[in-house]
């Protein structure tokens, strides 16, 4: 019987719209625990990790305009330990966001317990630097961190092992901002947009998917779950709602797909923001689709 330990952090220093800082409490609320533990799992809560609001970092903005680095860098590293910790127990980590900026701490820790491949669900690609973000909030930077781009302190790497441009995949995306852009291009990241995913079709896009990662011999992957990812008439409880996203049939089958693969050992779940929710209908959904990504592995 596999282990799950759950870690919420109830962040929302990362971006500027409050709320997100609910998502760990509206996963919960939507019986997170009681479903997975009827797919045969032992699921234990480890709680929330302790998160300042904004309110009380007092810390100034940096010399490049960055607000609260300092205090999601701290809560980072305690989440990589967590993550790292979790893994080498045999445990699959499951981290409840908060804002997307925590997953520079949870690909850390499950990176510092070995070798694995990334997959980034979102609409956006969260690969700005101080340089080319417009917003500067930290949300938009978490996947360039990990790839050693500024604020590379989001990504508090627990060993000298680093994640690999070719161990990631992008999968969803459909708005990149300007400067953004030319930085993906320049580092090769390879990304699945919504574009190709509507020509060719989820099935074989996640095909592709799964191939890239074999070729690159990797035989755990992370899956980092950004509610926004999803269609936002299917998810409206997210900060950052972009048209045009995965349908309830895409996004479950990515996780049915994931689920025959067998190699998911680690989940994000972020961005949901329960005060813009209708009825906690993201946070239901999105304990569905982690269900989905967990269902198989018992059969
Ligand atoms: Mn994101």
């Amino acid at each position: 019987m596999q282990a799950i330990h759950v870690m919420g952090v109830p962040m929302d220093l990362g971006q500027g719209r409050r709320g997100v800082d609910m998502g760990p409490f509206a996963l919960r609320y939507a019986e997170l625990e009681r479903r997975l533990e009827r797919l045969g799992y032992t699921v234990t809560d480890l709680g929330n990790l302790d998160v300042p609001g904004p309110e009380e970092d007092e810390a100034p903005p940096d010399e490049r305009g960055l607000r609260h680095l300092q205090a999601v860098a701290r809560v980072n590293l305690q989440l990589a330990e967590q993550c790292y910790s979790a893994i080498n127990s045999g445990a699959l980590p499951l981290t409840l966001g908060g804002d997307h900026s925590v997953a520079a701490g949870s690909v850390a820790g499950v990176r510092a317990a070995g070798r694995v491949g990334v997959l980034w669900i979102d609409a956006h690609a969260d690969f700005n630097t101080p340089d080319t973000s417009p917003s500067l909030n930290l949300h938009g930077m978490p996947l360039g961190a990990l790839l050693g781009q500024e604020p590379a302190a989001l990504a508090p790497y627990l060993t000298n092992e680093r994640l690999a441009v070719e161990d990631v995949v992008i999968l969803g995306l459909r708005s990149v901002d300007g400067g953004e852009r030319d930085l993906l291009r320049l580092r090769g990241v390879p990304v699945f947009s919504m574009r190709v995913i509507d020509e060719q079709g989820i099935a074989a896009v996640m095909r592709q998917v799964l191939r890239h990662f074999t070729e690159r011999g990797l035989e755990r992957l992370h899956i980092s779950f950004d509610a926004d990812s999803l269609d936002p008439t299917l998810a409206p409880g997210v900060g950052t709602p972009v048209p045009g996203g995965l349908s309830y049939r895409e996004a479950h089958l990515i996780m049915e797909l994931l689920a025959d693969d067998g190699r998911a050992g680690s989940m994000d779940i972020v961005e949901i923001n329960p005060i813009l929710d209708d009825r906690n209908q993201t946070a239901d959904l999105c304990v569905e689709l982690a269900a989905s990504l967990l269902g198989q592995s018992i059969l």
